[in-house]
């Protein structure tokens, strides 16, 4: 199944929203791989948001992912980057679908709850970024029969 890197932003750590946030992916049918709590520092935040370092918003970038502890998560699913990236919503909280977790969670344009990988090659880079092999965790989740339909030859 595919995996995606979530990271709850400080905003979300610090507003006590990770638990709500979690509980979505959870509700959603979202198999954990891997979670931690950890203070992102200036070298792997510039490593991660390397794509964005000629953007205006860049220095602000750093400094707010870099602001406070943050929870970093591997999420798997089928489509775990896109089922993911509908339910975060558009960037910024002004403008996210209610339903979305910016579009109930937030309003601002650039603290914004959650980021989400946005392709396959984003989200094997940004795993590895920080996470190793051995810290994501296979198992069978008891529950996965009643997620997907395992009739045919792929849950479905
Ligand atoms: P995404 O998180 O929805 O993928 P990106 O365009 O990749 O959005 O931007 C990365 C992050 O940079 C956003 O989540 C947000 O925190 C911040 N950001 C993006 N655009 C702006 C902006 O115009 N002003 C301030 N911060 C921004
Ligand atoms: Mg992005």
């Amino acid at each position: 199944m595919e995996k995606t890197l979530i990271i709850l932003k400080p905003d979300t750590v610090q507003r006590g929203m990770a638990g709500r946030i979690i509980t979505r992916f959870e509700e959603k049918g979202f198999q954990i791989a891997a979670m931690k709590l950890m203070k992102i520092d200036k070298g792997l935040a510039e490593k991660h948001y390397g794509v964005h370092k000629d953007k205006p918003f860049y220095p602000k970038l750093l400094e707010y992912i870099t602001s406070s502890p943050v929870v970093v998560m591997v999420l798997q699913a089928n489509n775990a980057i896109a089922v993911s990236r509908k339910m975060m919503g558009a960037t910024f909280g002004s403008n996210a679908e209610p339903g979305t977790i910016r579009g109930d969670f937030g309003l601002s344009n650039s603290f914004n709850l959650i980021h989400g990988s946005d392709s396959p090659e984003a989200a094997e880079f940004e795993i590895g970024l920080y996470f190793g092999a051995g810290d994501l965790i296979e198992y069978n989740k008891a529950i996965m029969p009643w997620i997907y339909d395992h009739s045919g030859s792929k849950p479905e």
